[in-house]
């Protein structure tokens, strides 16, 4: 038996070591967007916005361009990312990662508070410097090395401009010049330089982040134009009828990255609509392949649409280990996908090394533009459940803690436990969509510890609990459509949240949460 194990063992190597001529599509699922790779010899790291949650600036890291597991994020300290007060979806917009002789710099912007900056590092497992501010404004800066020069490039008003900067200190040590204008679509932004076959190319997105948006691309001899736009351009776009009936939605805001054995891909930003021309998941990672001959102009996916079945060989693929489906919050280094909301009051949360989490009830709603006691991860299918154990310690009358479905302040669902009079609880459903709030369901319960389930499809979120863990019932479903982005606005997606709020600023009333789980469904 032993010996044939080891004699399967190459087998299994080779096989997940092995190209295959097909992968799926969004790389990365759930809310990840405007997305930007960097690789050191054959590891490639990638990073997305984040906005108002914290920490920012998610951090991936991959073999392969197709399989992808986060390591972190770049802005972990509030002294890189002031969020107090900001509005949903403000924050921290696109970033870029670029590796140079050693060095990490991750570039983004503080729409908020301060603007354009950028930190860096040696190790992208580490922590990253304080923030370095560049007087160069707009938004979704990118960084170009060449010749022991560094350029910078970015947005303000709508136009894509560069500029030289000083890497150690953030000076600019040329004016912003503006370089191109794009091909004629709103807010041409997401600008990167790259230089192949002695030609500048300038990448940008244009139409906005909707279904209208699409990525252009211009060349140069020279570093400050003038740029020549590509005759094909847009170069990826699924606005035409090709992709109308397309799952994919949306593709723009793109990065390119040569892979360690030459060949060209590209990473970008779409959403995959649901409950016919609404998102709920944001907008997610997606990968293409890219075909860029010597002196020509880059094609990417042959110029067809984007499938989620893309039919491309790979790069040896190297797959991480399925994530359990369980978080115990016992175990620090599985929370990397958890995420607080603004810069939290650590002292409202309590991660045990053993036992259950604790989240102190504070007067912070889950409504207010401030940072109510709050963890969340992202919802990443659309059809999905998530299922946790809650218990409402110490309560005072109207304090709750619960399972809230959240897309932004005044847009979520949230499945809670109440206190009410008398030392009793119940067990509420209740609705928020933007002014409209109501309470679906209260329900008395007895146990001390409640199940609560909500379970994501197409069109529904359907709500459930159980006393026992074992029996659950359903208290309500609700359409999916009124949390979406195009009814709640903004940049983000949904994330799943666990939360407590008090009444009243003296309550001592605590959630005691042990685990969570969340399985994609079949
Ligand atoms: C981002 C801009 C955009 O900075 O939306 O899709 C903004 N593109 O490039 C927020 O994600």
């Amino acid at each position: 038996m032993r010996k044939s194990l080891i004699f399967l063992l190459p087998l299994f190597v080779w096989t997940t070591l092995t190209a295959q001529n097909s992968y799926q599509n969004p790389v990365i699922p759930g809310y990840h967007p405007d997305p930007s790779v960097c690789r050191v010899g054959d590891d490639y790291y990638l990073v997305n916005s984040s906005f108002e949650y914290f920490p920012g600036v998610p951090l991936f890291h991959s073999k392969d361009l197709v399989n992808w597991k986060q390591i972190g994020h770049c802005l972990t300290r509030e002294s890189q990312i002031p969020l107090q007060d900001i509005p949903a979806s403000m924050g921290i917009f696109a970033p870029t990662i670029r590796y140079h002789e050693g060095t990490f710099y991750m570039i983004t912007t503080n729409v908020t508070k301060g603007g354009n900056f950028y930190v860096y590092t040696n190790d992208p497992y580490g922590e990253w410097s304080e923030p370095i501010y560049v007087r160069q404004g707009g938004i979704d800066p990118s960084l170009y090395f060449e010749d022991g020069k560094c350029y910078l490039v970015s947005n303000p008003e709508n136009q894509i401009m560069l500029s030289e900067i000083d890497i150690t200190t953030g000076e600019l040590l040329t004016e912003p010049r503006s370089i191109w204008g794009g091909t004629g679509g709103r807010y041409p932004e997401g600008p990167h330089l790259y230089k192949k076959d002695n030609w500048y190319y300038l990448l940008i997105s244009e139409g906005g982040t909707e279904y209208g948006h699409k990525v252009t691309i211009a060349r140069s001899r020279s570093i400050y134009g003038p740029y020549e736009s590509n005759p094909a351009n847009p170069i990826l776009t699924h606005i035409d009828a090709n992709a109308q009936t397309n799952p994919i939605q949306g593709t723009g805001h793109a990065d390119f990255i040569q892979a360690h054995d030459g060949s060209w891909w590209v990473v970008f930003l779409a959403f995959r609509p649901q409950s016919g021309t609404h998102h709920l998941l944001g907008r997610e990672t997606f990968l293409a392949p890219v075909e860029w001959k010597e002196g020509e102009w880059p094609v990417i996916n042959g110029g067809e649409p984007i499938q989620l079945e893309m039919q491309a060989k790979t790069l040896p693929l190297q797959p991480f280990q399925t994530p359990e489906s369980r978080t115990w919050f016992n175990d620090k280094e599985r929370n990397v996908e958890w995420n607080y909301l603004r810069n939290p009051h650590l002292s409202n949360y309590h991660w045990p090394e053993n036992g259950a989490l604790r989240l102190k009830a504070t007067p912070v709603q889950l409504d207010d533009l401030a940072s109510p006691t709050f963890i969340g991860r992202r919802q990443q299918h659309i059809n999905f459940q998530a299922t946790t154990a809650i218990r409402l310690k110490k309560g005072k009358e109207q304090d709750e803690a619960g399972l809230t479905v959240y897309m932004r302040d005044h847009y979520h669902y949230d499945i809670l436990i109440k206190q009410v009079e008398n030392g009793k609880q119940t067990l509420n459903l209740r609705y928020h969509i933007g002014n409209l709030i109501h309470t679906e369901k209260e329900i008395p319960v007895q146990a001390e510890q409640l199940y609560v389930r909500v379970t994501g499809e197409n069109d529904w979120y359907r709500f459930s609990y159980s006393e026992d863990g074992i029996t659950y019932q359903e208290i309500g479903k609700m359409d999916t459509r009124l949390l979406s982005t195009e009814t709640a606005g903004g940049f983000t997606g949904i994330m799943l949240g666990l939360y407590a709020t008090s009444a009243s600023p003296d309550s001592q009333a605590e959630a005691e949460i042990e685990w969570f789980d969340y399985q994609p469904a079949r």
